[in-house]
């Protein structure tokens, strides 16, 4: 078979930040060893897009093409790849997976030590080696180990989930990223029991993927906290049970005035910081029940902001702290599980998708998304 040469198509290029995506032509690369070069199906927008999009300061970086949830079929592989083969569907993952560290070896982790999670503009392999160049030959970067606003993209073996056909594609990329990470926060980190008493901090798509993921580990309360009323309805379709808005606290936190501690009698099993506010984590934290509440983070904050905590409250209410980056999900093990959960009409992931577009149109997908109008906007290639 002859090697794979470099392919031009279409593609969404973020050149400054905030201005619209320009699409434009551009060429991709043919993938190096342990990589994959793939055609995007379809892909969505995440928050992370935004962020990145908007993003002045280091580690921004132009001209980049962004986005991360997508689901694809293999073009075309380099030498050394085990696996997948061409023409098989594949689910990009920011997280890696290389199946041989000390970490990906242990089911305690889904933190891989060789490839650690970052926000680089490069191939996670290569030092400063981007598959991607416009029609000047100027390199364009690579986002969150996937860039999938571009017909073809270039992925490392260990950001590849291979997964079989059966699921429609448009509810497969919600895998990705987003849904994965709050479902995963309550079914893998916190392991949340049945017939616990939850609290989600911010009720936008992370917060309602969380909401999912507890039901479905059989929460019997589901309280959304949030500044916007309206999140009460939308949250009720994916199990949230009780809603507090936090704006009508009389100038107080939901900590101070007590009120989960009332609705729980004590405090919740399991707080969530859906939100990226570390003054929401110590909320969220006073807001658990001695003895055995744990506080689950997945929000991002400001690069560099602390957590303050009370030393002698922490040694007195033997309270649990833990970060999850991808839901504490294995891509490889885990992302199958939840397809089957989904066709076992468990896992609803229909409810997620709120809008369907054109790639081309994918700067109004920003817009929805910015002004808080969808949850997940699939786009097609
Ligand atoms: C996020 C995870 C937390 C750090 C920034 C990127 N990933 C995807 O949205
Ligand atoms: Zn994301």
């Amino acid at each position: 078979k002859s090697s794979p040469k470099p392919i031009r198509c279409k593609a969404a290029v973020c050149r400054k930040a905030g201005e619209p995506l320009v699409m434009e032509e551009i060429m991709v690369a043919p993938p190096q060893a342990y990589e994959v070069r793939i055609r995007i199906i379809c892909t969505t927008l995440c928050h992370s897009d935004v962020t990145f999009w908007k993003l002045q300061v280091p580690p921004a970086c132009f001209p980049r093409i962004l986005g991360h949830e997508a689901i694809g079929i293999v073009e075309s592989v380099g030498e050394n790849v085990k696996g997948v083969v061409e023409g098989d569907i594949v689910l990009p993952t920011f997280m890696s997976d290389c199946g041989e560290c000390v970490d990906c070896k242990s089911h305690k982790s889904n933190l891989c030590s060789k490839f650690p999670f970052k926000v680089s503009p490069w191939m996670p392999r290569y030092e400063n080696s981007s598959r991607f160049t416009d029609l000047n030959g100027q390199t364009l970067f690579h986002f969150l180990n996937v860039s999938s606003f571009s017909e073809y993209t270039v992925l490392d073996v260990a950001n590849v989930v291979k997964i079989d056909s059966s699921v429609p594609p448009s509810l497969d990329c919600l895998l990705s990223c987003g849904v994965s990470a709050g479902v995963g926060a309550a079914w893998e980190t916190a392991k949340v029991k049945q017939g616990s008493a939850i609290v989600i901090f911010g009720l936008g798509s992370i917060g309602l993927a969380v909401a999912e993921g507890a039901r479905l580990c059989g929460a019997s309360r589901i309280i959304g906290v949030d500044i916007n009323p309206a999140k009460f309805q939308v949250g009720q379709k994916f199990g949230v049970t009780e809603f507090v808005n936090s704006l009508t606290c009389e100038n107080k936190s939901v900590s101070e005035i007590m009120v989960i501690n009332e609705m729980t009698g004590g405090g919740a099993d399991y707080c969530f910081e859906c939100v990226g506010s570390s003054s929401l984590v110590e909320e969220a934290d006073a807001c658990c029940r001695n003895g055995w509440g744990k506080t689950i983070t997945l929000g991002v904050d400001k690069p560099g902001s602390q957590i303050c905590l009370n030393s002698s409250d922490v040694l007195h209410q033997g309270k649990i702290l833990m970060g999850s980056l991808f839901g504490g999900l294995k891509a490889k093990t885990h992302i199958p599980l939840l397809l089957k959960r989904y066709l076992n009409n468990e896992l609803e992931l229909d409810k997620f998708v709120t809008h369907e577009m054109k790639f081309e149109d994918i700067n109004d997908a920003f817009q929805l998304l910015v002004e808080g109008k969808c949850i997940r906007c699939v786009l097609w290639m």
